[in-house]
């Protein structure tokens, strides 16, 4: 078993649409473990930095300019077994009208930038990308979680 940890934001639109507790009840009913969670605006140099890989992209003025002034984001840790893809595909293809109706891009996304959600494309970047938006660290609790509950 695999355990890792992906970094997922819900995008302006998607905290406006009010879809956060839709969000969050997908994670946990799949068993994955939120391990850090904060609900913030966005500098323009965090956003710039978290989409840096795409600065040559022409959307790139735009989304930096949407993260930033459309309203507050919700950042999150989440951990599991194999979490970076099983998230990915929860959250679907980046254009919603490519995406399975199942996923949270496919039912409740807009369009390409106002897409509700982000999640790491890999564990190399969810590394990269928690330490961006977490210069605290995920959530530590040294006592056992009580598996049992994993049952229900
Ligand atoms: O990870 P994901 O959000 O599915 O797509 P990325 O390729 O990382 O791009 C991030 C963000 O940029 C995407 O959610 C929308 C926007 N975007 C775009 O509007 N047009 C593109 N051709 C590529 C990305
Ligand atoms: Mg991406």
């Amino acid at each position: 078993s695999k355990m890792e940890k992906t970094f997922v934001m819900i995008k302006p639109d998607g905290v406006q649409r009010r879809l956060m507790p839709e969000i969050i009840r997908r994670f946990e009913e799949k068993r994955f473990t939120l391990k850090g969670m904060k609900m913030m605006s966005v500098e323009r140099d965090l956003a710039e930095k978290h989409y840096e890989e795409l600065s040559g992209e022409h959307v790139f003025g735009r989304l930096v300019d949407y993260i930033v002034s459309s309203g507050p984001v919700v950042a999150m840790i989440w951990e599991g077994e194999n979490v970076v893809e099983t998230v990915r595909e929860m959250i679907g293809h980046t254009r919603p009208s490519d995406c399975e109706y199942a996923t949270i891009r496919g039912e409740f996304g807009i369009d390409k930038i106002r897409n509700v959600i982000h999640g790491s494309y890999s564990l190399e970047i969810a590394n990269k990308e928690i330490a961006l938006w977490f210069p605290e660290g995920p959530l530590v609790w040294d006592k056992k979680i009580n598996n049992h509950w994993h049952k229900f």
